[in-house]
Order: C-alpha cells, then structure tokens, then sequence
C-alpha cells in the first residue's frame, strides 16, 4: 500500500509507484547511499520540519564522507525540496527520507565510475519504539555485536551499508525479547544504540559518548542545548557497560525515536525502573519546541507553508 502519493526524484515529483530504481543499481549491491530522517511536525502555523538545515548539511557532508565528488544539487536547494514534498502529499505530521545514491552500469567499486541520484520520500510515522516507549521505557540489552570502528566505516556519515551492522544488532536483539540494543565501539566503550544515541544521569550530571566513533545526531545535540539552557551540566566522556547498569536514569534519541527513556539494560534495572527526572524534563522541553511553543522553536523550525 502507498505510504504517500509522491516521492520526489531527480528534481521531480514522481508519482509513488513510479519512483522505482533499476536492479542492477549500485547502491543496491554495495550499499552506496547516504540518507537523513528529518520529522515534520504539526504546529498551529501549519507543518515544520525540525532542524532541517543541520539535516541537509549532515547530508552533503555523509556524500563528501562517502567520496561523491559532486552532488547534483546544493542543500538549499535539497531543504527546498523536503518541504515540497511535505505540501505535495499534504501531509501536518511525517517522517522525511532524503536518499543520495550511487548509480553506474560499471560494477568496478570505483564510486567515481558513477552518478550520485537523489531522492526524497515522506511517510506518517509513528512512536520508533513501540506506543508506550515514550511513557513506560524500553528494555535493552549489550549487544553482541561491535559498533563500527571510525577507520572501517564512517560513523559521522549516515552511509545505507553501515546500517546493515544495525540490523545484525537490533535483529538479534528483538529475537532475545528486548526493544533495543547498546551497540558498544571497538575499544568497548559505549558507543550508541542501533538507531539512537545514547546518554547516562548519574548524580545530577548528564553524560554521553562523544562523537568520535558514533553518528553526530540532531536530536543528541538538541537535547545537549535544552539541558543546558535548563541548567544541567552536560559531559561528553567514555562510558562503560557497568556505568550503565549503575546509572539513575538512561534515555535514549533520534529522530525517529525522539526521546525515550530506558528501564532495563542486561536484566538490570536502571534507577527505579521508570522514566527519571531529567528524562522527563527534558523529554517535555523537545515535545514543546517541536510543537512550535518553546523559544528554541525559532531557530530549529522550518514551516513548511510560509
Ligand atoms: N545513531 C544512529 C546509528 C542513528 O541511525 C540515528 C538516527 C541516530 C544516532 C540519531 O541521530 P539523529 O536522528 O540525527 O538524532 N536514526 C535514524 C534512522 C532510523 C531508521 O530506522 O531508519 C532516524 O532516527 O531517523
């Protein structure tokens, strides 16, 4: 079934059906794609797309990571086309996916033997992490799987191959009857989770990886600012399996996931086994300037009819 009536190709609308890509396309047999999920959000001046810009930049720069030379469009004008999208399927609420990806009738592995294509679908999406993740926690477990190491993929670049170490994690994860996964970095350190990054509260004091083997997410930076503008000191530090079974709250973010606290890690209960304090505050901080009522709401909304 259709998730809209069109997904913009090429500097085109494209009726759904319609946007298709050839089997023999390289990115589909190499993993040579690099993509955003950005959430547009209903506000009372009409759809806004949340921090739109820094998601264009991230995705000019995951193609200038992967090695596209040239991009066949600029990130105003790829911002513009996010917003086309949003009207042109009358969507208040969705989740965008802008995709550059690779094409070439050479199979040589040599990007530059092909075209960078792009293009930008919009789908309603709901909670990532089941309905009451938001409210009740989810429940996670280390997974056995590594995170990347920085010098054998590019974890700042949202390259389609990397993800498939995501999949390996989160599948083996929901098999053993948990939401989501910790995925930890090859010195074995917290890295993040399979689509989220991840932050600890010990004390009063909110900690997170920092970005040198994990995804610079949006979301991660966002929550890092609305701590502090709440008065909360933020660390960017190493932490370890056994910080978190011993932390008084977890949470996790993305943009699909948005704010979500964690509840159980390894069959450990985390704080007192609910959403904590400064979760929730700042979990209430993001609803409101998504919605368009909060004073960061100015810089990191684009409306999408104005
Ligand atoms: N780490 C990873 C590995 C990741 O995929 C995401 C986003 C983040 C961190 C958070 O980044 P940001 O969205 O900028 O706050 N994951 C995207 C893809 C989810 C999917 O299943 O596809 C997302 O949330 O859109």
């Amino acid at each position: 079934m259709a998730e809209s009536r069109y997904i913009w190709l090429d500097g085109q609308l494209v009726e759904y059906e319609k946007a298709t890509v050839h089997f023999l396309n390289t990115a589909l047999h190499y993993g040579l794609g690099v993509f955003e999920g950005i959430r547009c959000y209903s506000t009372q001046r009409g759809p806004a797309i949340f921090r739109l810009k820094e998601h264009m930049t991230r995705l000019v720069n995951s193609a200038k990571i992967l090695g596209f030379r040239s991009l066949p469009f600029t990130a105003e004008q790829l911002g513009e086309a996010c917003k086309e999208v949003v009207r042109a399927n009358g969507f208040q609420a969705c989740y965008i996916r802008p995709l550059v990806f690779h094409e070439s009738d050479k199979r040589d592995l040599n990007l530059d033997s092909g075209i960078a294509r792009v293009g930008i679908a919009a789908w309603p999406w709901g909670a990532y992490l089941g309905d009451e993740a938001e409210e009740k926690g989810v429940r996670m477990n280390v997974s056995s799987y590594t995170r990347h190491h920085p010098n054998v993929m590019m974890t700042k670049a949202k390259v389609t191959g990397n993800y498939a170490n995501s999949v390996l994690a989160k599948t083996e994860s929901v098999r053993l009857g948990f939401d989501e996964a910790v995925m930890l970095d090859p010195q074995g350190y917290v890295a993040e989770c399979t689509g989220e990054n991840l932050f600890i509260v010990r004390n009063g004091v909110i900690y997170t990886p920092g970005t040198w083997a994990v995804l610079e997410g949006i979301t991660r930076d966002s929550l890092m600012t609305l701590a502090r503008d709440l008065g909360y000191q933020v660390v960017e530090t190493q932490i370890s399996r056994d910080h978190l079974y011993i932390a008084d709250e977890i949470f996790v973010c993305g943009t699909a996931a948005e704010v979500v606290p964690v509840t159980e890690i390894d069959f450990r209960v985390i704080g007192d086994g609910k959403a904590g304090p400064v979760t929730r505050a700042l979990a209430k901080a993001f609803r409101a300037v998504v919605q368009g009522e909060h004073p960061r709401s100015v810089e990191w909304l684009s409306y999408v009819n104005e």
